[in-house]
């Protein structure tokens, strides 16, 4: 029987209130469950005011104004001049340093650049019709600061944990800082288990090498394998989704003699304040404005607000040229696709080109009405923006999803969407130097696959309520499948999950998709990836070569509910590797 609305209200509040409490007592969701405080189906156990469905209890957000604030635009990380004590090769723990692990690197590609950054509790607006919010990021702000990087210019990071022992509801301060997409060393990577508390640091080697400079493109490496736009986020293994929720997250953008990063050379791509990252989260509210996690919802979390750069619904500014903009989606959970709409003519599509898929320029820029990413995917697109001088056009999704196991399939009407971004062409004309996207007709050639030394499957799949690869749980201590340095290898990603949808992320390596479902791969998914998505039943071949590095490294579904519950895996790169199959 259906309570009047006061009543439920009164125990959705209850019900809220008793689950903070036992966020609080930072008890994951792990621990819940040997407690038994929560079912393998995520329903609490029922007792006093814990009754209701544990994932159907998220409050929904106050009311915010849209488009009243302009977009953030994020610092630009500056380096250091020198750092105190040097950076060693051994883990100086003497100094207070975490690492376990010696760098592999570190002499071969001596830091040309070193920074220092402290992840530390801020204070932030998300909205002024919000109270601040208590957040954690990267020198207290999030996103963190935009690092810039060179190929061939190798740097180092201090990374500092300052983070405070009360985590204001959610969160736990021990960090491990994944650069995802990085061809990193897996001592630098951001291994989950690699996590580290406060008062100590973790230096952080970066050698920006192109991927084979040890093996098949000595010694500096292929220049088809170089990638663009990264970001770097939290990854302590159970924890990933509240501290990026918390706002641990930040982007990494890599620059090479072809991407210049100046529109008057190489590609000659929009540059400088034309060269925009666009973080997009969608977050929820608790009836006090208070930003909220839902500990409990193992689905996945679905926020009724939508931010970029870490503002609800914000405007940009435009002048009347083109520009390059980097979308991420920075999850936890949800995955979009973005139409761009004038709503005083919704039905009218608005074509605008995408040049990259994840970190990778494609083999050549693809026009397209729409893009569509799902947790920790990226895509560049060019907008020209002159085309609508004068005019506001709203970046909306359109893409149905109503829980977190996947988008439904359905296209919300245009106009109907999520209002996520509003750009204004109202600056005045300036110069533009870049190319127009039609007359770039190469960026890289996708490199050429070889036959894989193993063919490994992966069951992606349901399990007691959790999440798991071949029916196991991520361990850290159990390595899964050794690959051998300089060796390729298919895996079968298979969605073993019923009505559930995965991004799949696979750390270090990019791969080429081989095949979905059968068939090869279309349009912009002809590139190189470190993300996919895995539809409802499907079945993706994936190729990928593993040089240069050895190491623990992980893979798993990068919803980040999914993945601390514990969809995740860990394998090995060594010098000589197994054959398992079904790891
Ligand atoms: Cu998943």
């Amino acid at each position: 029987m259906r309570k009047n609305k006061p009543a439920r209200e009164k125990e959705r509040q209850t019900a809220t209130r008793n689950r903070r409490e036992l966020i609080e007592a930072r008890l994951s969701r792990r621990a819940l469950m040997k407690l038994g405080l929560l079912t393998s189906g995520g329903y609490l156990i029922a007792k006093n005011g814990l009754s209701a469905r544990a994932s159907g209890g998220d409050p929904q957000s106050p009311p915010t104004r849209p488009f009243i604030e302009p977009l953030p635009i994020v610092p630009v990380k500056q380096p250091v001049a020198g750092l105190t004590p040097d950076p060693t090769v051994a883990p100086n723990k003497a100094a207070g340093e975490a690492r376990t692990r010696n760098h592999q690197a570190l002499a071969r590609f001596p830091p040309r650049k070193l920074y220092e950054v402290h992840q530390r509790a801020g204070l932030v607006s998300m909205s002024p019709d919000l109270p601040l919010q208590h957040i954690w990021g990267f020198d207290g702000i999030t996103p963190g600061p935009t690092y810039i990087a060179r190929y061939g210019e190798p740097i180092l990071i201090r990374n500092f944990n300052d983070l405070p022992a009360d985590n204001g509801g959610f969160g736990l301060n021990e960090v491990s800082t994944h650069q995802h997409n990085g061809h990193t060393p897996s001592e630098s990577d951001g291994f989950p288990c690699d996590f580290f508390g406060p008062g100590r640091f973790y230096d952080q080697h970066y050698p920006n090498m192109l991927a084979g400079f040890d093996s098949t493109h000595p010694p500096n490496g292929d220049p088809n394998e170089a990638l663009s736009t990264l970001w770097y986020h939290d990854h302590r293994v159970d924890f990933t989704s509240q501290n990026v929720y918390k706002g641990l997250a930040g982007t990494y953008l890599l620059f090479n003699d072809r991407d210049t990063g100046d529109e008057t050379t190489g590609f000659r791509l929009p540059s400088g304040q034309f060269d925009v990252p666009l973080m997009v989260s969608d977050k929820v509210f608790d009836e006090n404005g208070q930003l909220f996690f839902d500990l409990f919802n193992l689905d996945g979390i679905l926020g009724d607000k939508f931010l970029v750069n870490g503002k609800i619904q914000p405007f940009f500014e435009v002048h009347p040229r083109r520009y390059r903009l980097r979308l991420l989606d920075g999850g936890p959970s949800r995955f979009y696709q973005f139409f761009l709409t004038d709503l005083n003519s919704p039905d009218t599509p608005l074509p605008f080109w995408q040049i990259s898929n994840d970190g990778n320029l494609l083999p050549k820029p693809i026009q397209v009405t729409s893009v569509r990413i799902s947790v920790a995917e990226r895509a560049d697109i060019i907008i020209d923006f002159s085309q609508f001088a004068g005019r506001s056009i709203v970046l909306e999704n359109r893409l149905e999803q109503t829980d977190g196991r996947g988008p439904t399939g359905n296209l919300l009407p245009a106009g109907r969407g999520d209002r996520v971004l509003r750009f204004d062409a109202v600056l005045p004309p300036v110069a533009d130097n870049s190319l127009h996207p039609a007359a770039i007709t190469k960026f890289y050639d996708l490199p050429a696959l070889e036959p894989p030394r193993v063919v490994r499957r992966f069951r992606f799949e349901r399990n007691n309520g959790q999440w798991a690869i071949n029916g196991k749980f991520f361990d850290c201590n159990d390595v899964r499948f050794r690959v051998q340095k300089n060796s390729a290898e298919h895996w079968v990603l298979q969605n073993n999950s019923g009505g559930w949808q995965h991004p799949i992320h696979v750390h270090f390596e990019e791969f080429q998709i081989v095949s979905r479902n059968g068939r090869p791969p279309q349009a912009v998914e002809r590139s190189r990836k470190d993300v996919v998505r895995l539809g409802f039943n499907e079945e993706i071949t994936v190729f990928s070569r593993f040089r240069d590095f050895v190491g623990p490294y992980p893979q798993h579904c990068h919803n980040t509910v999914h993945e601390d519950h514990a969809m995740m895996l860990r394998w090995d790169i060594e010098e000589i590797g197994d054959q398992r199959t079904e790891p």
